[in-house]
């Protein structure tokens, strides 16, 4: 008996361990070109996975709702006062020459929000009910107050469609070395000239708040996040 029970537990041991591995490398083929990629679909816990191979994985706080309005499968929903997911920052994020933001948001408020951000070189948010996105980088530009010729300085540009509340749009930014761009449903709706190099800083990734200065707090649902480097 005793033997049978321990063939069996061997069994199951071996069970898992093959799902567990099934799971941590089919998580990293769904978006292998990505930096980093977050479902919310995970229901379960406090925690959110990234699909790419980086290893973003992120730490829910504040007690965000798990709901099934969702572009895919579930989708987090954010109460603006102090639910965030935080993402410890790795060598992945830490993108110098070229960004891409993307997320599916459906608000519940009128407030500013942020949706997702690493402090300073990358952010976009919604600010005044329309999209903004912006770029922290050494564009050889100086502001007047500026007394270090080729400082980091930031490009912040805002969309034109008013973004009305319960509806999903698909949010993005983009970098490429020369333009900022902003398009909400990829539609493009504004852009602006920015070159140089992002800065590689300490500060983590945040969905759903930002660091002081990008502070605020996102109410409604946000599903699908992609950050890329490409
Ligand atoms: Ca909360
Ligand atoms: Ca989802």
């Amino acid at each position: 008996m005793t033997k049978i029970k321990l063939a069996l537990c061997t069994i199951l041991i071996a069970f898992v361990i093959t799902f567990l591995s099934w799971q941590i490398s089919g998580r990293a083929v769904l978006c292998p070109n990505y930096v980093a990629c977050w479902k919310f679909n995970e229901g379960i816990s406090n925690k959110v996975w990234d699909f790419s191979s980086n290893g973003n994985h992120g730490t829910i706080s504040g007690n965000t709702t798990w709901t099934k309005d969702s572009r895919e499968g579930l989708a987090l929903e954010f109460d603006g006062i102090d639910d965030k997911i935080q993402i410890t920052k790795t060598s992945s994020v830490d993108v110098k020459d070229k960004v891409i933001l993307e997320a599916y948001i459906k608000r519940k408020s009128t407030a500013d929000g942020m949706i997702i951000s690493k402090n300073g070189p990358y952010f976009l948010a919604v600010r005044n009910n329309v999209v903004a996105g912006g770029v922290y980088a050494n564009d050889g530009n100086c502001p007047t107050s500026c007394t270090t010729p080729g400082a980091n300085t930031w490009t912040e540009i805002h969309g034109t469609t008013l973004l009305e509340l319960n509806k999903w749009y698909l949010l993005k930014m983009t970098y490429d070395g020369s333009q900022v761009k902003v398009y909400v449903n990829s539609v493009l709706e504004n852009s602006a000239p920015k070159t140089g190099q992002m800065p590689q800083v300490s500060q983590n990734v945040h969905i759903g708040w930002g660091e002081p200065g990008q502070n605020q707090y996102f109410k409604g649902i946000i599903d699908e996040v992609k950050i890329s480097g490409i």
